[in-house]
């Protein structure tokens, strides 16, 4: 049996999965690949692509609310509970794909990746159908301009879905056609940002803010895990900037494998590859510029 390849989307409210699905899935097709998107998020209302498969066939979120009268994101646990328990009929969908490359779009709420078991368990039963997941977990470059509140939590947020969904995973910082708005108040290049470097100078920042600096034992301690496990870095993303999407396919393509078992035609594959040698680290640095 042949493998299938996905990217399973994830990210917090609002940072673009929803936009890159589409984004990608555009991209990949003008590539040649033969894509479906599949949409997982019970609460997606505005959807660019049209989904393949879509689990609003199987339940409705809206329903879950009135009938157990649970707020949104109870509801969303309650979906994904049901999906798991269900699994068999995604897996039935999945297997009607199997010449296609699959992107899932999934829910918004974080806790269902750093501490409910049900978005695991699903990944796990695909990869036990021969599906080879990448995880493309969405971060908004805005948390750059907070280094207290919003960037050191999103770091910790990515570590730990990544040790809690153990897949292959690639972090992706997107609109970074919005850096520019916030780049003259970064305390920091934005490479120190993306490539998550030496986090003690953001520490010295946190003990120089009267309302961190409180919290100073915390801060080390999540600098200290965060480097341990050193995990993370971004990769930056404007959805308009083709460049930028090849960089996310390639990140993504060598994560699950792709590049050594996708039905790409061979000569497609071999330009590709070709152009990707071919951007040296000055054209990305030059691209990255361009935005600041
Ligand atoms: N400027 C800019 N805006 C973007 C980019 N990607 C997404 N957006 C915008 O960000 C907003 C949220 O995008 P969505 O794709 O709906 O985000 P989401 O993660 O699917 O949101 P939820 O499903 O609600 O969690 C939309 O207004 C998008 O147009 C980008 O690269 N640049
Ligand atoms: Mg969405």
């Amino acid at each position: 049996m042949s493998l299938i390849f996905a990217q399973l989307v994830i990210g917090p409210p609002g940072s673009g999965k929803t936009t890159y699905c589409n984004a990608m899935a555009t991209f990949l097709e003008g590539l040649g690949r033969k894509v479906a998107v599949i949409n997982i998020d019970p609460a997606n209302e505005n959807m660019e692509y049209k989904p393949a498969v879509n689990i609003s066939e199987l339940i409705k979120h809206e329903e879950v609310m009135t009938q157990f009268r649970l707020g949104p994101n109870g509801a969303l646990v309650y979906c994904m509970e049901f999906l798991e328990a269900n699994v068999k009929w995604l897996i039935g969908k999945v297997l009607n794909l199997k010449d296609h490359y699959l992107i899932f779009d999934c829910p918004g709420q974080v806790e269902l990746y750093t501490h409910h078991n049900s978005i695991s368990a699903i990944a796990e039963k695909l990869e036990q159908n021969l599906v080879r997941l990448c995880c493309v977990h969405l971060i908004d470059s805005h948390h750059c301009s907070d280094p207290i509140g919003k960037y050191l939590s999103a770091v910790i947020l990515c570590t730990t879905t990544m040790l809690k969904l153990s897949q292959p995973h690639v972090n992706v910082m997107t609109k970074f056609d919005e850096v520019k708005k916030f780049s003259h108040r970064l305390d920091f290049n934005i490479d120190f940002y993306t490539e998550v470097l030496d986090l003690g100078y953001l520490l010295d920042k946190l003990d120089t803010d009267s309302f961190t600096s409180k919290y100073k034992k915390l801060n080390e301690s999540f600098v200290s895990l965060i480097e341990d496990y050193s995990l993370v870095s971004f990769i930056p993303l404007d959805v308009s900037n083709q460049e930028m999407l090849l960089r996310v396919k390639n990140a993504v393509d060598t994560a699950n494998g792709y590049i050594f078992g996708g039905n790409e035609p061979q000569d497609v594959q071999t330009l590709l590859a070709c152009a990707v040698g071919a951007q040296s680290e000055t054209d990305r640095t030059s691209t990255i510029d361009s935005y600041l």
